[in-house]
């Protein structure tokens, strides 16, 4: 049964695959990192471009089992390990707003901040996948404002997504932090699971910054 089989994660610390570690922790399943150096252009080697052609991270393999995609990975780790209750059932009437929150996440969030980042001109409401970023940060706002979290009082795999990506992008500046953010990043940044996480990120992104350096150097 595949979720008795080893979980891969192929990681890079402080990128988009921190959050998939954060999940893992929370899920309380062992897993093995295995772990790219960016700064050295790891992930654009043959050997990494074989399990994602893309060359991004994360990507996690359990068993035979191949996921990449933020969105994809966080619904298939949840459903996997249903006791750590991250996922709302198929018949539970709260797994429409968890699918929509996963799902916005990559094909409206992503899209509307990556166009900020890149000071490209969104276009129209129609033509952008994600209407526009104000009504995207608002619904977000109106969501997170009653909270504690995007399912009300239920936290899920999702904020895990959110939460960790808010952090990111309100440090980039490339979303305003409003209050209800602050509070949500906060509830969020506060557990357990991120903080050690964000603890040896920190650590693991300075060797590596080093290891470029002297590969650079060399
Ligand atoms: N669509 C991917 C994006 C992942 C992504 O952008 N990862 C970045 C790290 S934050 C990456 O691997 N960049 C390496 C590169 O492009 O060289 C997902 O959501 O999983």
């Amino acid at each position: 049964m595949t979720r008795n089989q080893s979980i891969t994660l192929y990681y890079s610390p402080q990128t988009r695959a921190t959050g998939a570690r954060i999940l893992l922790e929370e899920l309380g399943v062992p897993y093995h990192l295995h772990v790219l150096n960016m700064k050295a252009g790891e992930q654009r080697q043959p050997a990494y471009l074989a399990i994602n052609p893309l060359g991004k991270v994360p990507a996690v393999r359990v068993g035979e089992t191949l996921v990449t995609e933020q969105g994809a990975i966080y619904l298939y780790l949840a459903d996997l390990f249903p006791e750590a209750g991250l996922a709302p059932a198929l018949t539970d009437p709260d797994r429409g707003a968890y699918l929509r929150w996963l799902f916005i996440y990559g094909s409206c969030f992503e899209p509307a901040v990556v166009d900020r980042y890149m000071k490209r001109e969104p276009g129209s409401l129609n033509e952008t996948p994600y209407a526009s970023y104000e009504s995207l940060i608002d619904m977000l706002e109106e969501t997170l404002k009653t909270g504690p979290y995007l399912l009300g009082e239920r936290f899920t795999a999702a904020d895990l997504l959110w939460g960790v990506a808010l952090q990111w992008t309100t440090m980039f500046g490339l979303v305003e932090a409003r209050p209800a953010f602050q509070a949500y990043m906060e509830r969020i940044g506060n557990r357990a699971s991120v903080q050690k996480v964000s603890a040896e990120d920190a650590a693991m992104a300075a060797e590596h910054e080093a290891a470029a350096a002297r590969l650079k150097a060399s």
